[in-house]
């Protein structure tokens, strides 16, 4: 079999790939995307919900703002409650201007998948297996069987977009590699509920039974999350179940508590940090999911992903335009030093909001004053709103 030959070979069609696609198309650097789901199941995946103001601007820069600017809700702050009552940070106030949106990862999917279909990109969709071969060398390749075709495509770069349980990662030997880990006490039931969100922005609360996050998808679909044990599955959370749960840990003393409606999505997901380094070996690249995961608090997964591709486009970009591997070498380095900087910031959210099962007495007061703390310093308030803002692209 004749082997294609393509600058880039991208694994994986979730945000990271598509828009790294996107970003190298631009750039006039030909690849090729090769995904083992369905082009629907892609666009229908219920994930993420909130992006940084690095990620928007990006996404405006490259020709994607158009929806994001009509349908995402720009939020200047959120609430933290404990103790019966909501308290707003105030992000724009104490960022310069920075703050977040709302639009969900499925919708950035769908206009990243019509910019790459406008592009005429090459797309390879319900992959049923794809290897990685050659990584040693110049010439890394994929090879991809889709029903009854055999492709092989000989490329200059690969890059590992494919989540945390794609098959990029282990594509590097495992004499090369590091990884850090921690699975996390608890885990997050999420539901999506036909229900107009009574709060006008976020509310991540600490109550007694556990941590919740109020969020939103559109003035008609409130998205809401609660703690859960790790082992449970939907079956122990009846509807009634969630919804007098969250009510009761989200309900503060001046009457606010979100208003409940049909709940038409529910799901529970573990919650780990991990993180394998380095991102690079040879000509293989790891970007997002597959290189690393946040627990969800800090709302960080999607956004890291696309600094990745951000950063994995420009310096492929210089390669291609001036020959220097200066940013391409670094790329490793910078990425982790990001990826960390979104564990640490991750890890602490997800510490300080949630209740472990077997916290003391002293765990749950020394967790009150760190949140009483929180919102009486306006230089605790600062680092929580530069780091949930998002730091820009370096
Ligand atoms: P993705 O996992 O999105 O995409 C990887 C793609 O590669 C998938 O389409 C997969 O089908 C494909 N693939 C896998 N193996 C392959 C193979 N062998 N060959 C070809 N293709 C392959 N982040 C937040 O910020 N907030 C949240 O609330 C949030 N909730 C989440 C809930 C869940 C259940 C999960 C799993 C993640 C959540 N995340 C959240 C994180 C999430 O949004 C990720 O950070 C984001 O999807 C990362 O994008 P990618 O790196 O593109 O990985
Ligand atoms: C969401 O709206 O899905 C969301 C918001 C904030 C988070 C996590 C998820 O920290």
């Amino acid at each position: 079999m004749t082997a294609t030959r393509v600058a880039v070979g991208i694994v994986g069609a979730g945000p990271a790939g598509l828009l790294l696609g996107h970003l190298l198309q631009q750039a006039g650097i030909d690849s090729v995307t090769v995904e083992s789901r369905s082009e629907q199941h892609v666009i229908e995946r219920v994930r993420a919900g909130v992006l940084e103001q690095t990620t928007v601007d990006l996404l405006h820069d490259c020709g994607l703002g158009d929806r994001l600017a009509r349908d995402g809700m720009r939020h200047e702050g959120l609430y933290i409650a404990f103790g019966g009552t909501r308290h707003r940070i105030d992000l724009a106030e104490l960022t310069g201007g920075r703050a977040i949106t709302v639009y969900p990862q499925s919708e950035v999917v769908r206009d990243l998948l019509a910019a790459r279909h406008r592009a005429g990109a090459h797309m390879v969709f319900e992959s049923e297996h794809v290897e990685i071969s050659e990584v040693e060398s110049e010439r890394p390749c994929l090879h991809v069987h889709t029903g009854d075709r055999r492709e092989t495509f000989a490329c200059d770069y690969v890059a590992g977009c494919d989540g945390f349980h794609g098959i990029s990662r282990g594509s590097i030997p495992a004499s090369v590699v590091r990884t850090y880990e921690r699975d996390y006490p608890f885990a997050w039931l999420g539901i999506l509920a036909h229900a107009a969100p009574s709060s006008h922005e976020l509310v991540y609360c600490l109550h007694d039974n556990g941590f919740a996050l109020f969020s939103m998808r559109s003035p008609e679909v409130t998205r809401l999350y609660l703690q859960c044990e790790p082992h449970e599955t939907i079956d122990h959370w009846p509807d009634e179940r969630i919804w007098h749960e969250l009510q009761t840990r989200l309900r503060t003393g001046d009457g606010w508590e979100p208003t409940a409606g049909p709940i038409v999505q529910k799901s529970i997901t573990d919650m780990r940090s991990f993180v394998v380094e380095p991102m690079r070996y040879r000509r293989l690249f790891l970007a997002g999911d597959a290189a690393h995961i946040v627990p969800p608090t800090g709302a960080k997964g999607l956004n890291l992903a696309i600094a990745d591709v951000w950063r994995l486009a420009g310096a492929l970009r210089d390669v291609y335009s001036t020959g220097s591997t200066v940013a391409l070498d670094a790329y490793s380095e910078r990425g982790l030093r990001r990826a960390w900087a979104a564990q640490r910031f991750s890890n602490w959210m997800t510490s300080t909001l949630h209740r472990a099962a077997d916290a003391s007495p002293f765990d749950r007061r020394r967790q009150r004053a760190d949140l009483e703390y929180l919102v009486s310093s306006r230089a605790a308030l600062t680092s929580l709103a530069e780091n949930y803002a998002g730091f820009p692209l370096d």
